[in-house]
């Protein structure tokens, strides 16, 4: 048994949060699941949608579906304006610095894999090296294998130690004058484990590597200052942040951008095509071929909207404080091992139980109305490294209560109980 301290966010206050009132903005949330009161605790994997998010894709749908940048119809003027104005609120809520630096994209992964083939695939060799960590989820490695296999590029992994953090002075070595490019999860999606991204990012600058933060867990939980974290590329998905899902976002310094080439061909995407040569279209068009997700850019701009309303830091407050009393219910329990016990982490309870499978865990607590996911979280390395096949892991958010954590305490009691 492990017990575990989380991140506490300072200077924020979250006795005045009133859970139960944002309860009511999540109508999921009143389901019953196999005869019991619904206990949310998948969060990681995607978090609930509010009424706001759910009634501005109806709006969309019933008042002023249309085709955008395309149209000189009222309809097609009207979602235009929204898809745009939902960029202008992605860049406020990154703080990037213009609008242009915005690329909308199906989610994280497609944001990685944008950048590992647009930016790395022409500019890399065989003498370039990539470093990414031991903690990443799937969609922040097999991009850079991807690359490394087009390009000859050599990749290094950071190791992580046994509470589940990097191990940084081992960074320190990997990192050389080869090194083109860093790819780093700001949160981990196993562990919760918070990484220390801003002087990742400073080191790798100074060997003149770009950076790469994979923010798809992180968006949910913190604020994030691209232009303060000074990274290159900075990726989420919107499903993770209370919107649709099949929408994210690739932040890219404009220069980048600029010098890429297109990731895929397609309309919206040209200025000018002939049958022998095409013109690319400005930033950010540039990167959205074909016509793109726009209830879920709508969806996403409402998203937004709502946890800014809420604030970041009074939620991570509140979080924070779940987790907590997460920890210490759960260390009363006999042979639940945590696995992942970083000093700075957040959101995420993941564990053993001794000799119980974490899919028949899953399945236990199913039985019981509790959603936790069991198994290795697309992040293989992490469990190879703890020497384990798979973890049960409970994510929170800022609408999970004290009593939903009884909730799976009790949950995890009858699962040891039915396996004796
Ligand atoms: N992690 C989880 O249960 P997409 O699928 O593109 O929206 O997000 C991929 C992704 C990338 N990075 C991190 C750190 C992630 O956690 C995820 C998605 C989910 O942990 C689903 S596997």
């Amino acid at each position: 048994m492990n017990n575990q301290n989380t991140a506490k966010s300072v200077n924020s206050d979250s006795s005045t949060f009133d859970v139960e009132k944002i309860r009511a903005d999540f109508p999921i949330l009143q389901e019953q699941v196999n005869g019991k009161p619904l206990v949310y605790l998948d969060n990681a994997a995607t978090s609930q949608k509010p009424n706001q998010v759910i009634e501005t894709l109806d709006k969309y749908y019933r008042e002023y579906n249309s085709n955008i940048h395309r149209g000189v119809h009222t309809l097609s003027e009207t979602a235009t304006a929204v898809y745009e104005t939902a960029r202008e609120k992605v860049k406020s809520f990154v703080n990037a610095n213009s609008t242009k630096e915005i690329i909308f994209v199906r989610g994280a992964t497609e944001a990685i894999n944008l950048v590992a083939q647009s930016f790395g695939r022409d500019s890399l060799g065989p003498e370039d090296e990539i470093i990414i960590t031991e903690l990443e989820h799937h969609s922040n490695i097999v991009p850079w294998q991807l690359l490394c296999e087009q390009t000859g590029a050599k990749l290094h992994y950071i190791p992580i130690n046994d509470a589940g953090e990097l191990i940084l002075e081992e960074y320190e070595k990997l990192l050389n004058k080869k090194t083109s490019i860093v790819a780093v999860g700001h949160i981990s999606n196993a562990l919760g484990t918070i990484n220390p991204i801003k002087d990742i990012i400073d080191k790798a600058h100074a060997v003149g590597a770009k950076v790469l933060v994979d923010g798809a867990q992180a968006v949910p939980h913190t604020k994030v200052d691209v232009q303060q974290l000074g990274c290159d590329f900075y990726v989420f998905s919107g499903h993770k942040l209370f919107g649709p899902t099949g929408i994210g976002v690739l932040y890219g310094r404009e220069a980048l951008l600029d010098a890429m080439p297109p990731y895929q061909g397609g309309g919206d995407m040209i200025q000018t095509v002939s049958m022998t040569k095409s013109t690319f279209n400005a930033l950010p068009h540039k990167f959205e071929a074909g016509t793109p997700h726009i209830a879920g850019v709508i969806g996403l701009g409402a998203a937004i909207d709502y946890v800014n309303e809420l604030d970041l830091d009074v939620t991570a407050q509140y979080e924070n404080e779940l987790l907590d009393y997460a920890n210490e219910q759960a260390a009363q329990i006999a042979n639940l091992l945590f696995v992942g016990t970083a000093k700075n982490k957040t959101s995420i309870l993941s564990f053993t139980l001794d000799r119980i499978h974490p899919h028949d865990i899953g399945t236990i607590l199913d039985g019981e109305g509790v959603a936790i996911r069991a198994g290795h979280h697309c992040a293989m390395p992490v469990m190879e490294r703890f020497g384990i096949p798979a973890t049960a892991r409970a994510s929170f958010a800022f609408y999970n209560t004290r009593e939903e954590v009884d909730a799976l305490i009790q949950a995890i009691d009858k699962c040891i109980n039915v396996f004796g």
